[in-house]
């Protein structure tokens, strides 16, 4: 039996949410199309043809949904801004409906003694600025430090601390690459120039963000950081290891925090672009000083070179013809072992534990902050009208002693934030799939916390894991 865990005493407890997977009100006050509205209404991408038009109706129930979250004593709360709502086509002037909806949240959040944490984009592009070329044109990181800055102006006085950018590898890779993200384009050297310009999108707003946000503000950028494992020993799954990673992790770490892009990552894909839309100066303004790295971790990959034993499977992002990683063909992937999620993905906190450790050792005197972790069950309200969620308990349970071994080793990681804590719109996969800790019920906008809503509550207002 594993003794009670205590976490240091400013360890920061929230949970996270995206404007398109809860807020729907799609074509209210202003907002304009993302290229997620577009590609929901694309038959055939998005499972049961589902949109985020009305979402979790969090648009509406904001005040509401704040009030949940006091009850659950949370610390903080990460959630995205709607760039389609503040600057509907992508330029000009800001809305001032869009940013007073922001502004009322925060000032209730705030109201309420939870810190507001903002991701600036976490893929709701406006569709103007996709039919202008999208992220594989340089244009669209110009455009993005341009609402950078509305956003900051507006809500810099109340928001402290700001992300750039979440999962710029989806965006990249799932967006252009396998197509199974919006905009669903299948062109792997578009992916590549996407995953440049969100480079480079990245290092103009932190610019644009450090000009206007007061002394002590906080920027930051959020990755799905991949822990890539071999299936053998062998010399060949570990050089499978190192091109996933390259192309997974080190093409935005490398440029973000080392101010270059890896030389085998260049050479890996040297078939398909010789990179010339990286212009002079790119690098150094991709290379800005950040006061933290978000980490979202769900599962591990594992891979091996492709023809050795085993079964090989899809890499977890969804089926598609097309692979998200450009100029790896020879790579496998492989469905890790143990218990899965209901995304069939396999649940292993030492992918979490090892990640953070090689994080804090690549990166020793950035902080790390967990800005997703959860997992999706298949939940539903018992006839007592009550949802017990025991497999999200373990799930959660084992992933917070891993953060908690990995600090007590030397991880310097200051906060935890639970994906999710609403069910809500999960991209291709509609409303399938429910990661909240607080059940919504869809017809009727209900929500009724589960089991481990409760549980990471008690988590969350002692600082204390439990024993088991
Ligand atoms: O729902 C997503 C979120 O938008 C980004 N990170 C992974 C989550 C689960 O798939």
């Amino acid at each position: 039996m594993d003794g009670a865990r205590t976490f240091p005493r400013d360890f920061l407890w929230g949970s996270a949410t995206a404007s398109y997977q809860i807020e729907g009100a799609a074509a209210e006050d202003g907002r304009t199309p993302s290229i997620w509205d577009t590609y929901a209404r694309t038959p055939g991408r998005v499972r049961n043809g589902d949109t985020g038009d009305i979402a979790t109706d969090h648009y509406h129930r904001w005040r509401e949904d704040v009030a949940l979250m006091a009850d659950l004593g949370l610390g903080a709360y990460r959630f995205s801004l709607a760039w389609p709502r503040i600057q509907p086509t992508g330029r000009g002037p800001a809305v001032q409906k869009g940013l007073d909806f922001y502004r009322r949240l925060v000032d209730e959040l705030l109201a309420k003694g939870i810190k507001p944490v903002a991701t600036l984009y976490h893929w709701d592009l406006p569709q103007e600025i996709e039919d202008g070329g999208g992220w594989p044109e340089r244009v669209t990181a110009e455009r993005f430090a341009e609402y950078a800055a509305l956003a900051a102006d507006a809500l810099g006085d109340r928001v402290t601390t700001w992300t750039t950018l979440n999962e710029p590898w989806c965006s990249a890779f799932l967006g252009y690459g396998s197509g199974v993200h919006a905009p669903g384009r299948t062109d792997p050297v578009a992916a590549l120039r996407a995953a440049h310009h969100l480079n480079l999108a990245h290092g103009m707003a932190v610019e644009a963000l450090r000009d206007r946000l007061p002394t002590g503000g906080q920027c930051s950028v959020t990755l799905n950081i991949h822990h890539v494992r071999p299936l053998t020993d062998d010399p060949a799954d570990a050089d499978a290891v190192r091109r996933i990673d390259a192309l997974a992790n080190r093409v935005f770490t490398g440029p973000m925090l080392q101010g270059e892009y890896p030389e085998d990552l260049l050479k890996d894909t040297a078939t398909l672009t010789d990179w010339s839309f990286v212009r002079d100066g790119d690098l150094r303004q991709i290379n800005q000083p950040l006061d933290f790295l978000g980490v979202n971790y769900y599962t591990p990959t594992l891979v091996s070179e492709a023809g050795s034993t085993g079964s090989h499977t899809s890499d977890g992002h969804g089926n598609s013809s097309h692979s998200p990683w450009p100029a790896a063909d020879k790579v496998a992937f492989h469905q890790p072992p143990g218990d899965t999620t209901a995304m069939g993905w396999a649940v292993d906190p030492t992918g979490l534990y090892d990640l953070l450790r090689r994080l804090a050792s690549d990166f020793p005197r950035l902080p790390l902050v967990i800005t997703e972790n959860g997992a999706a069950f298949d939940d539903y309200a018992g006839p007592d009208g009550q949802v017990n969620d025991p497999g999200r308990i373990a799930y959660l349970r084992g992933h917070l002693a891993a953060v908690h071994q990995a600090i007590a080793d030397g991880a310097d990681v200051r906060g935890y934030f639970l994906w999710s804590l609403l069910d809500n719109f999960e991209w291709a996969h509609g409303y399938s799939k429910r990661f909240g800790t607080v059940y919504v019920d869809y017809p009727t906008g209900t929500r009724i916390p589960k089991a481990s809503a409760r549980w990471y509550s008690e988590v969350a207002r002692t600082g204390v894991l439990p024993g088991a």
